[in-house]
């Protein structure tokens, strides 16, 4: 049996107590993995800090941009195997897997190479009435030990889009991935390991939450900063325990998106976009429009429209190349989103597709499968208009005006991702900026920029990521501020 060690202070260490990694394919075990304890945690946060102290700390940017290109053409060589442990880890199809989830795991490490070796230095000069000047800069140095806990969505890209700026701004990291997703982490630290990270710069533990590695983690003293992706209300619980020691934290939470849809939108391309934005991952990315809202004249059609494609859409296995959706990520999971289906059901809801749990005949039976679900006929404070539910599920709505459905779209707590169909450019603008979400997207849906802000408002999250923005909150900037006289003394 496949075994997931942990890797601290450059060696692979392994445990008493081990949990096993489960595919929801078919619900067999993959792999056997070492839970860190308290002190293997506490060896990695003081591994970390002599890293800092040693060479590490004496890199220089043009080091860690060329350590992090290394880094990208090792995983590009592994490919395969990340995209194995993936899918195996996850039962996301192929077709996601090759295309988004390992190509922007490695896009993640050159981009940020990129953005370092060309972040300008913040300077300012400031006049001074007695005619000297102040000359402002400011230095980027590392934080420290980063924790970074990581979810089971998207595993590779979420966590190296945290690891890789943490790395180029010259911090040790503790990584901790989620528990049902531990495959990829472990192929990342073998990564650093051939391509000479020194020992204590990259950090991985596994475990779960409470009372294990992702507990130890938050609770660390030691511990400098904590960047975390997960449920809003695991970041609360890690908030309190960052309290303690005035911790900065990155928090991207969780989301309840709506989709804004107007009746001048492409229709053709619009229904491709939102097949996505509500099936993608089988609705397992933060993203996902659980809310849809379509203007009134095109409402039937679009009910309709969507009926037919779900018809069409294929929930098969992962490695078949036609395959568009898979399992969600577990048995547990799956009985989360089925309780959802259920309390529609309680709350009145009418179900235009799906509602169940597919049958196949084989052992995929044995997985964590659900059926593409698509309801209707809920009031706007009905709980599952309000709650995550993190499935492939949406509600649809009719609307009557634009001030209407801006107002019902931001009717959350939550305040992540929007997305706007429309040909109307004003109007286009307009419903984007007033969405109270960390990005808008008009007639797209889940494109990104790396260099572009990404984060939430409300429950959503704390901060930004992204260019700039990471490397921001992965750095202590120091302004150094220098009085220049006006005169020289030998004048
Ligand atoms: P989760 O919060 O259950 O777990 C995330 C990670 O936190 C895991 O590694 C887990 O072991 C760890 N953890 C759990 N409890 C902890 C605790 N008390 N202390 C420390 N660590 C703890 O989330 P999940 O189920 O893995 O992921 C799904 C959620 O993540 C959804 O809510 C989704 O919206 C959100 N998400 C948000 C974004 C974003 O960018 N905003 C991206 C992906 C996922
Ligand atoms: O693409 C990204 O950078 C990103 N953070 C995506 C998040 C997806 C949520 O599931």
């Amino acid at each position: 049996m496949k075994q997931y060690r942990n890797f601290v202070d450059g060696k692979w260490i392994e445990s008493t107590k081990t949990f096993h990694d489960v595919t929801p394919i078919d619900g067999s075990v993959v792999a056997v993995v070492h839970e860190a304890d308290r002190d293997l945690v506490d060896t990695a946060v003081k591994a970390g800090h002599q890293a800092l102290e040693g060479e590490w700390g004496r890199t220089t940017a043009a080091q860690r941009v060329d350590l992090l290109r290394r880094i990208a053409n090792e995983m590009e060589r592994r490919q395969q195997d990340f995209l194995e442990a993936e899918m195996a880890d996850t039962g996301k199809p192929l077709s996601m897997a090759s295309t988004i989830d390992i190509p922007r795991g490695i896009a993640n490490f050159r981009n940020f190479a990129d953005i370092l070796a060309t972040a300008p230095v913040d300077s300012h000069r400031l006049d001074l009435p007695d005619g000297a000047y102040a000359l402002n800069y400011t230095a980027r140095k590392p934080l420290g030990v980063v924790g970074v806990i990581s979810p089971w969505n998207l595993p590779l890209l979420l966590l190296t889009w945290k690891v890789a700026p943490a790395l180029a701004c010259g911090n040790a990291v503790v990584i901790k991935p989620s528990e049902d997703t531990p495959g990829t982490a472990t192929l990342l630290a073998e990564v650093m390991e051939a391509v000479g990270v020194p020992p204590g710069v990259f950090n991985l533990v596994h475990g779960f939450g409470p009372n294990s590695a992702g507990e130890f983690i938050s609770q660390h003293p030691d511990i400098s900063a904590i960047t975390f992706t997960g449920e809003s209300k695991t970041g609360s619980t890690i908030m309190r325990a960052a309290a303690e020691g005035v911790k900065p934290v990155s928090f991207e939470l969780g989301g309840k998106n709506a989709a804004v849809i107007f009746a001048d939108c492409d229709f053709e391309k619009m229904l491709d976009g939102m097949m996505r934005a509500i099936f993608l991952n089988s609705g397992q990315v933060c993203l996902c429009s659980e809310r849809v809202y379509v203007e009134r004249p095109i409402f039937d059609r679009f009910c309709a429209a969507l009926a037919e494609r779900i018809k069409a859409l294929k929930v098969d296995w992962p490695h078949e190349a036609e395959t568009q959706m898979g399992p969600l990520i577990s048995a547990k999971h799956r009985d989360k989103v089925l309780s959802y289906f259920e309390l529609a059901r309680q709350e009145g809801a009418t179900f235009l597709a799906g509602g169940g749990v597919p049958r196949f005949g084989d052992d995929r039976d044995n997985g964590a499968w659900v059926e593409p679900t698509v309801i209707a006929g809920l009031s706007d404070d009905a709980r599952v208009i309000r709650e995550e539910i993190f499935g492939p599920i949406c509600h649809v709505a009719p609307f009557d005006s634009e001030s209407e459905v801006i107002r019902r779209a931001n009717d959350t707590r939550y305040g992540l991702a929007a997305t706007i169909w429309t040909t109307n450019l004003s109007r286009a603008h307009r419903v984007s900026e007033s969405m109270r979400v960390g990005i808008s997207w008009v007639n797209t849906w889940f494109l990104r920029d790396l260099r572009t802000p990404f984060g939430g408002a409300g429950l959503s999250g704390i901060g930004r990521e992204g260019g700039m923005h990471s490397l921001n909150f992965y750095s202590e900037l120091t302004n150094v501020c220098v009085r220049i006289d006006k005169e020289s003394p030998d004048v």
